[in-house]
């Protein structure tokens, strides 16, 4: 059940899909404090809050100040209060009683669970502007369910990208691509993707291909296919300013570009040096923005991922100015402790400007609108934008797609990755805790960057995080250029690393069976234990544990020489050791507390009393899984018990 009720006037975001139900008056058990911008309600001890998709902390959100304001932070810490997402949709539990409520508004909302007052709810609005919906429902699953009945069905990439990808910031040319490529075909490590990162583009212009790195590429891009191999180009949102580039000259002559107060066009900076943002929100720029994804399409590409959408703004050229004549003011000046750090902060934060969102507008829905007051929609319209485009140029095929920042909704058009954390322990947690968050929101094509991107991984940790990822839809080992390399086949543990990505292979005809009943039924593919055992007040606390699919829950190892750790059963189930797809142990395990011995070859994972878990033998690419051969592990249940989907991976649904 879904109510409505609205604050103000707020602005379309195109979040929902279902028409709006019949306004009501106000949210109940709600305040409404027009005065402070906020409305609130008070919070029990036992409450749980989940949701908000992609933030820092856990998976009950209690206890912190979120702020969605899609944000260029690389730094993921505890400390933060915003990410790259806005995904304004909790969940609230408290004995008994239970709702869901999405807060649907395109600028910053801030989200106070229990942080200024441990008793206190509040949501905190710029302009008190909001659509809110309050979902109802028996049951947890049946409240995300509804959410997605709201705001549409998620996105279903190709069965190919539930395979492994390995990504790196600095594969400068085809030829590294190429050693990337034989080393794990070489080692026999599973590899169905290599990601491209911003050094393929000439000049970090979109759309482009470097010729003297790539040369043709076209036949490159083909060769890789015969390796079994699809390469995955990054696009970034800031179009280069180049007299004779086309993207450039077509946008300008069209108007696509976002304008200033006095009409032209804003000049902002990001890898390429300056640029222009298209106007993703409107109508027309998207079309066009979108249909440029062609040109690479053409060359036999068929996934994207889409960058520095927040947008990312490493300076505007007029706030740049500003900065350089203030600099002026300073220069004869004995810089103490207040000027010292009123001259650090005007010069050290240059980027992502506040004032610089302020600086443009959109032309959106025939009206003219000031881009802060829409920001979070930033992504999810150049998302859009792409997803859109392949709707009408491959109507067949499904072609990969997921962003960095995001918006509810997003989830239609494609998935999303985690962006830049890093390569700590703290981060395989945030990995762990993000996933049920994300798939609440719809968000089910989703993973982080396996073993880190900022920061020197270890050994140890990448055999830990691969442990854990090999359970996420978006599973790929990415690192940040100038951080030590981040190839499996670089550290001394090869054969662990194989038998560990042979692993996913074999769980994948379970993994896209999970995934697409989630995607085609409106469910969950990763979720608290709360939302299996909903009557198990222990299950509601636990923040370490996850359900994947309706058979299995894990408990990733994620604390640096730990030799295993303690696992909450809400009900007898069966464990299994696996070290790989030939090699694993079963044992049955008793409902309470255990400790399991986990060593960094293994994975361990449990099957839930009357489930079946399919399992694949070993393969070196999604195409090679051999369906023929499937066995079954069962825990009080038949095999047959367990309903398998397939299909051919490739045909959109
Ligand atoms: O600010 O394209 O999150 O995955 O490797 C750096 C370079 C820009 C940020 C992305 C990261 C990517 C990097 N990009």
């Amino acid at each position: 059940m879904i109510r409505y009720y609205k604050i103000g006037e707020p602005i379309e975001t195109g979040s929902t899909v279902m028409s709006v139900p019949q306004e009501e008056m106000q949210l109940p058990g709600w305040q409404y404090d027009f005065d402070k911008k906020q409305i609130s309600r008070g919070l029990s001890p036992d409450s749980v809050v989940y949701g908000l998709g992609e933030t820092v902390r856990g998976m009950n959100k209690k206890g912190w100040l979120y702020v969605s304001n899609n944000t260029d932070d690389p730094v993921h810490t505890e400390g933060k209060h915003s990410l790259y997402a806005s995904q304004n949709f909790i969940l609230y539990a408290d004995g008994d009683e239970k709702f869901g409520l999405f807060i649907d508004t395109p600028g910053k909302v801030c989200f106070d669970i229990g942080y200024t007052d441990m008793r206190q709810f509040s949501i905190g609005f710029e302009d008190m502007d909001a659509g809110l919906y309050l979902i109802e429902d028996e049951s947890l699953p049946g409240i995300a369910k509804e959410f997605r009945r709201l705001t549409g069905h998620s996105y279903i990439p190709p069965k190919w990208a539930f395979g492994y990808g390995q990504s790196r910031w600095s594969y400068m040319n085809a030829d590294e691509v190429r050693d990337v490529v034989k080393a794990y075909r070489e080692n026999h490590m599973p590899l169905d993707m290599v990601y491209l990162d911003i050094d393929y583009m000439d000049h970090y212009k979109d759309f482009t291909v470097n010729e003297d790195a790539f040369p043709h590429f076209s036949e490159f891009v083909e060769e890789m296919k015969e390796e079994g191999i699809h390469l995955v180009p990054i696009i970034d949102a800031g179009v280069k300013i180049e007299k004779g580039y086309e993207v450039y000259e077509e946008g300008l002559e069209k108007g696509y570009f976002c304008k200033k107060e006095d009409g032209t066009e804003l000049v902002a900076a990001v890898w390429p040096g300056k640029v222009h943002f298209p106007d993703f929100l409107n109508d027309e720029a998207r079309k066009w923005f979108g249909d440029w994804y062609g040109v690479l399409l053409r060359q036999g590409i068929d996934g994207f991922w889409n960058d520095m959408n927040e947008p990312a703004i490493f300076y505007t050229e007029d706030h740049l100015g500003e900065v350089f004549r203030q600099i002026e003011d300073y220069k004869d000046k004995n810089l103490d402790i207040r000027s010292f750090f009123a001259f650090q902060d005007l010069v050290g934060s240059v980027a992502n400007h506040p004032s610089d969102y302020k600086r443009f507008f959109h032309e959106y829905q025939g009206q003219r609108i000031r881009h802060d007051k829409v920001h979070n929609l930033y992504g999810y319209y150049m998302t859009r934008a792409a997803g859109e485009a392949f709707e009408r140029l491959s109507p067949e095929k499904r072609i990969l797609l997921f962003s960095r920042s995001s918006y509810a909704g997003m989830h239609r058009y494609g998935g999303v990755w985690t962006g830049d954390n890093c390569s700590w322990w703290s981060h395989l947690l945030l990995n762990i805790q993000q996933m049920p968050g994300l798939n609440m929101c719809g968000f089910l094509y989703s993973g982080a960057d396996t073993g880190g991107f900022g920061d020197d991984c270890t050994e140890d940790l990448l055999l830990r995080w691969t442990a854990f990822s090999l359970f996420t839809p978006l599973f790929r080992n990415h690192s940040a250029q100038g951080t030590r390399r981040q190839e499996p086949y670089l550290y001394g543990s090869t054969e662990d690393f194989r038998n560990l990505l042979s692993i996913r292979y074999a769980l994948l005809p379970y993994i896209y069976s999970e995934f697409m009943k989630a995607a085609l039924e409106d469910g969950m593919y990763m979720m608290p234990l709360s939302f299996g055992y909903p009557q198990d007040q222990r299950a509601r606390k636990v923040e370490d544990q996850l359900l994947v699919g309706e058979s299995l829950m894990i408990a990733p190892v994620y604390v640096q020489n730990a030799a295993g750790r303690y696992v909450y059963l809400p009900e007898d189930m069966k464990m299994i050791r696996m070290r790989s797809p030939e090699d694993f142990e079963e044992e049955i395990l008793q409902k309470g507390d255990h400790y399991i011995p986990a060593a960094l070859n293994e994975v361990v994972f449990f099957l839930r009393p009357g489930h079946a878990l399919p399992l694949a033998g070993a393969a070196e690419t999604v195409d090679q899984i051999d369906y023929g051969t499937l066995r079954y592990i069962t825990y009080r249940a038949e095999a047959d018990s367990y309903e398998l989907y397939n299909d051919n991976g490739v045909d959109r649904i």
